[in-house]
């Protein structure tokens, strides 16, 4: 294509999609995030980078999605999705920033020159899955992604209103056929079509039963669900809350993220004592259960519990198959329970490696393993299966003796059930509700497996979340100067205390995270480091104080 042909990107900027506000936008944890009515041009102008990636993929599709996931409804964002499905490759987010961020005026110059820096063939094809998630903005926001591909004569395919990980799955379908059908049946066929073989396999025994309630956090996740319930021939009976209808709010006191942090139930489910409740978060891609015993108190099975699920279960069947070469580890944040690293590292013998927060990371150090399951305390994760592990298994189910094949053939439903592209609340879900039937287990049982230490989490606003630097994947605080050594101090002081703080990349807030042996000495920690922050980094508004 010949630079002057350039010119439709800024026409299209100037009369449809303008740049009307000066403030610096990031691409962050999961993209750009930010209130909805601050986005269009920076989805316009993903729209753009969206074909220039695809063709330097040599035409590969690309996608985009429009969610805010787990923030409230007024906030909206955009997320490239490269084509296996994965986040987009790091080194792009600083090109993805510097295109949301120039003027009008200049945008036709920095597209020319972002081209010639990635040396895109403009002479190729390039197509691009848009997805979106249930906000009122979304539409608009989608159309706009859908006009940067038209303007640099890329093809845009709008998915309508689908959950991230569906978005994800088509993306990947699209450029490897084998991986399944790029369209949302295609999604069921593969992820749901594998749950009910599986169960034809495992019958129900035990204390595990089959009715499973659902908090929908009012998004997409929860409509989906509503589709696929009519296809569940009684291997699940799913009791649907929180769809978005009778003026429920968008992930507003319900949804996982809610749940995680609050470490309260979410408003608009029923609640029956130790009936398990599973919690998707906005645009379904997060996963939390938990369920209240007789006394209402709340037990939560995280991230974490959902990821040693995983692990133990996994490991058994390796083990029962003799498929012991294949290396299995797990991957986790500073977020993770440190009675949950303990009882992997110490009783399922199994390597943990911890990362900085964000899906990417996790997905990039699971893939140093054989068989790497990774997941966010926050209910984010997925499992990953090498083709060499594939090999393997699908090996023993021809040539292993007849326990061996058995236990071969189950791992390959449960390979086909995971949405290995990225941390998919469906698929999760149907994963946890085979490892349970399969060992007869209800929600006690599953939490009896270790007891997780008490943790509070918390946000401190400051003037420039920014002026916040950490490393050690994300464990030690690195500036402003003196906070470290007051978290020190401050830790020093508690049994088992442990605490670190870092900079959202999804919201304009600082995250505090706290954990000691009672809830009452987690929760002071956790409000003493929230002040440490507040005075060293430029709080704004009231200094956090302890309830009275
Ligand atoms: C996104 C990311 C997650 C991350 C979360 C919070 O989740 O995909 O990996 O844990 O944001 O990130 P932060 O603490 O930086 O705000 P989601 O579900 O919102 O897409």
């Amino acid at each position: 294509m010949p630079p002057s042909s350039l010119r439709v990107v800024y026409a299209f900027a100037r009369e449809m999609h303008p740049k009307t506000s000066d403030v610096f936008i990031q691409y962050g944890t999961a993209g750009f995030r930010t209130k909805a009515n601050l986005l269009e041009h920076v989805v316009y102008r993903m729209g753009l980078l969206a074909v220039i990636r695809s063709r330097v993929k040599n035409g590969r599709t690309i996608g985009i999605m429009i969610t805010a996931s787990h923030n409230l409804e007024p906030d909206n964002g955009v997320k490239l999705v490269d084509p296996d499905g994965e986040m987009l490759e790091q080194s792009w987010e600083e090109i993805a920033t510097r295109l949301a961020n120039v003027s009008d005026n200049d945008l036709e110059s920095t597209t020319e020159q972002v081209i010639r820096e990635v040396k895109a063939d403009m002479s190729l094809k390039a197509s691009v899955f848009i997805g979106m998630d249930t906000r009122y903005t979304s539409p608009r926001l989608a159309a706009a992604a859908s006009n940067g591909v038209i303007a640099l004569k890329g093809t845009p395919k709008e998915l309508g209103i689908v959950t991230t990980p569906m978005l994800h799955f088509c993306v990947r379908c699209r450029n490897d056929n084998k991986y399944g059908t790029p369209t949302e049946e295609g999604y069921y066929e593969k992820i749901v079509g594998a749950f009910k073989n599986i169960r034809q396999k495992l019958p129900v025994f035990g204390e595990y039963n089959t009715t499973l309630y659902v908090d929908g956090a009012n998004g997409v996740g929860g409509k989906k669900l509503n589709i696929i319930r009519k296809s569940l021939d009684g291997e699940l009976d799913l009791n649907l809350y929180n769809l978005g209808g009778n003026g429920g709010k968008l992930n507003l006191n319900c949804g996982a993220d809610f749940v995680k942090v609050s470490q309260k139930p979410p408003v608009g489910v029923e609640h029956v004592p130790f009936q398990r409740v599973a919690s998707l978060d906005g645009d379904g891609d997060r996963l939390i259960y938990y369920f209240l015993d007789d006394k209402e108190n709340m037990h939560l099975l995280d991230g974490d519990r959902i990821a040693t699920l995983y692990a133990s279960y996994i490991t058994e069947l390796l083990n029962t198959c003799e498929a012991r070469d294949l290396k299995l580890g797990l991957v986790q944040t500073a977020y993770a329970n440190g009675a949950s690293t303990k009882y992997i590292t110490e009783e399922l013998k199994v390597p943990v490696t911890c990362v900085k927060t964000g899906v990417k990371h996790l997905h990039h150090a699971a893939l140093a393993y054989d068989i790497g399951v990774y997941f966010e305390a926050n209910g984010h994760g997925t499992v990953l299966y090498s083709q060499n592990a594939k090999n393997t298994i699908r090996k023993i189910t021809l040539e292993g003796e007849p326990e061996q094949r058995k236990a071969a053939e189950l791992l390959l439903n449960i390979i086909d059930i995971t949405n290995e592209t990225v941390g998919d609340a469906i698929s999760d879900l149907f994963l946890v509700e085979t490892i349970l039937c399969a060992r007869g287990e209800n929600v006690r049982q599953w939490l009896a497996a270790y007891t997780d230490l008490p943790c509070r989490q918390l946000k401190v606003t400051v003037q420039d979340r920014n002026a916040i630097s950490t490393t050690d994947a994300e464990r030690q605080c690195t500036a402003p100067e003196g906070l470290q050594l007051k978290i020190d101090e401050l830790v020093g002081k508690y049994a088992n205390g442990r605490a670190f703080v870092r900079p959202s990349g999804t919201e304009d807030i600082v995250r505090v995270y706290a954990e000691s042996d009672t809830q009452q000495e987690a929760d002071k920690l956790a409000v003493e480091v929230s002040q440490a922050v507040f005075d060293l980094a430029g709080g704004v508004g009231n200094r956090p104080e302890l309830p009275a």
